[in-house]
């Protein structure tokens, strides 16, 4: 074994990836990434410590959120960046425990190794994260409860990581996170604690969701439905991938006259929805589909590629891409350029984007036409009557929430299976890059209401759970579960996690998720879910939807 990684749906055999990632990510970048999560987890009992006698740093807040958003599946392969924000951590760390003696914080060490761990050498770094990893801990359901709880706050971290470059997170958020993962290193913890860890991860999650979707709303106005062009036009594009909405926001402004379109990729396509991003008419339009794409995708897009965050795959060797392609904020690659903010103002230079862009030749078009999403929760509640007669009178009968992440799976073919053989008096309710599967299918409408509502990215999931809040109003109902609503979850990331454990503690049950469930379940942690929850998993189209349209 050269490595042990089971965050993801693509871990190996269901399992774990244990010679290489299947995503790319190699044994080194693997271990350095736990070494990453390792120094987070130090920097924490101090920053735990601190937060609970009021002292609070900046700097760290944004070192563990970085750690954190860093490590998700496919946002960073950059050894060395990854390895330079290890020994940069360290360092705060030992800084911040200097600051808080001076102010009188006494902090009990002694059961974490974490916070005490000093390398002397670089080379010490490389050995010591070979053994910091997610199986340091022995007992498989401790380990899975453990990780389980990490993995949220990774998802969690990175919504929390939008919101701060907006100016919105609040203060509770971090110093539940600081805690989190202090009591993830807690050897006297039981199951039960820790299982509450878990669910309480997910209250903050929906905290953090909730606070990203007013930032955007806030920042950029309330998405509005809107068409969105999948051609192309003539002039040479940037495609931006990811989901930083102050990114595409900060290119748009700097690229506007420069004779650049900007196409979005992936989770970036509902910036299309926003009023304050759709009035840039440079904004020219979607160019692909989900991340798993881009091999083919970027070979024909011909211009600059600016990724926000994940999820990126590594370029093949015969790529005629990889030279231009540009990372910021938490991704990165070996040899890709990454674009860093200004500490002071957190602007970006995307001039050397814009700059190579002109360079290159216009789009070669995939597909032709438009997509129509912005279905957020302020859209759908004014359709509310509409939506509260189609159901009375029959003409929905179901809505279906399929949020969640698109992968390169096989078996996902079962999602679009599943879109297609849906009843005609169905609605899909998406979000995330799992729309992908079905978001260009001739669905049609009912009475005017489209059958795939796309309320935007993953963590607009939040939307979602806000449409079924109000309709349990509407409808006078005392539970969410009582709704004409079915969960039909794809998950791939860690995001697809915290996505999950907000739906948990907002109360929605018999979630199937899919296409496999969790390699970092282990049977009893999963036993928890099911019975608790009603969590399954998904089998065929057939079954499931005859088994929704039933229960
Ligand atoms: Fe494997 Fe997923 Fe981990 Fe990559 S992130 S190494 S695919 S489990
Ligand atoms: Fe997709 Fe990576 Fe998860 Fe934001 S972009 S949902 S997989």
């Amino acid at each position: 074994m050269s490595m042990f990684c089971y965050q993801c749906q693509e871990a190996s055999k269901g399992m774990a990836c244990e010679i290489t990632g299947v995503c790319g990510k190699n044994p080194e970048v693997a271990a350095i990434q736990d070494m990453l999560i390792y120094v987070a987890k130090g920097i924490s009992v101090f920053a735990d410590a601190g937060f609970k006698k009021g002292v609070r740093n900046a700097e760290v807040d944004h070192f563990v959120f970085d750690a954190l958003f860093t490590t998700i599946t496919n946002a960073n392969f950059d050894y060395e960046a990854i390895r330079k924000k290890v020994i940069d951590g360290l360092d705060l760390r030992d800084r911040f425990a200097k600051e808080l003696e001076n102010k009188g914080v006494s902090v009990d060490v002694s059961a974490y190794e974490s916070a005490t761990w000093k390398p002397v050498s670089t080379d010490e770094i490389d050995q010591k994260a070979l053994v910091v990893g997610v199986l340091a801990t022995e007992n498989e359901d401790v380990r899975s409860l453990r990780e389980l709880t990490i993995y949220g706050l990774k998802g969690m971290a990175a919504y929390g990581m939008h919101a701060l470059h907006l100016g919105y997170l609040e203060e509770d958020i971090f110093g539940f996170t600081f805690r989190a993962l202090v009591d993830v290193q807690n050897d006297t913890l039981s199951a039960d604690e820790l299982t509450a860890l878990v669910l309480e991860t997910g209250k903050n999650g929906v905290q953090v969701m909730a606070l990203l979707d007013k930032a955007h709303n806030d920042t950029y106005g309330k998405p509005e439905i809107t068409k969105v062009n999948i051609g192309v036009g003539t002039r040479p594009g940037i495609l931006i991938s990811g989901h930083d909405l102050k990114d595409i926001e900060q290119l748009l402004e700097q690229s506007e006259n420069s004779g650049v379109d900007i196409y979005t990729h992936s989770e970036m396509l509902p910036a299309h929805y926003y009023p304050k991003l759709k009035k840039y008419t440079h904004l020219y339009g979607n160019y692909g589909s989900a991340w798993w794409k881009q091999n083919e995708e970027f070979e024909s897009f011909n211009g600059p590629v600016l990724f926000t965050t994940n999820c990126i795959v590594p370029p093949r060797k015969s790529s005629k891409y990889a030279d231009k392609v540009y990372t910021t904020g938490s991704s990165g690659f070996t040899g890709f350029p990454h674009i860093e903010a200004d500490p002071e103002t957190g602007t970006k230079d995307f001039s050397a984007i814009i700059e190579h862009a002109k360079k290159c030749a216009a789009p070669i078009s995939i597909e032709e036409g438009e997509i129509v999403g912005g279905f957020a929760h302020n859209q759908v509640i004014q359709l509310a009557d509409k939506v509260v007669d189609a159901v009375k009178s029959g003409a929905i009968k179901k809505f279906f929430v399929m949020a969640g992440c698109d992968g390169r799976n096989k078996e996902r073919a079962y999602y679009t299976d599943f879109a297609n053989a849906l009843p005609k008096d169905t609605v899909i309710l998406t979000a995330g890059c799992a729309k992908y599967r079905y978001n260009k299918l001739p669905l049609g409408d009912i009475g005017g209401i489209p059958r795939v509502l796309d309320a935007g990215q993953c963590n607009d999931s939040y939307s979602l759970a806000i449409i079924a809040l109000k309709l349990k109003e509407v409808f006078g109902l005392e539970d969410i579960n009582d709704l004409p609503i079915a969960y039909n979850i794809a998950w791939y990331e860690q995001k697809a996690v915290i996505v999950l454990l907000a739906l948990l503690y907002l109360g929605v049950k018999d979630i199937h998720l899919g296409p496999t469930l969790p390699a970092f379940l282990s049977p009893n942690v999963a036993n928890v879910l099911v019975n608790n929850f009603g969590i399954a998993p998904i089998g065929t189209v057939d079954a499931d939807i005859e088994l929704f349209m039933n229960a």
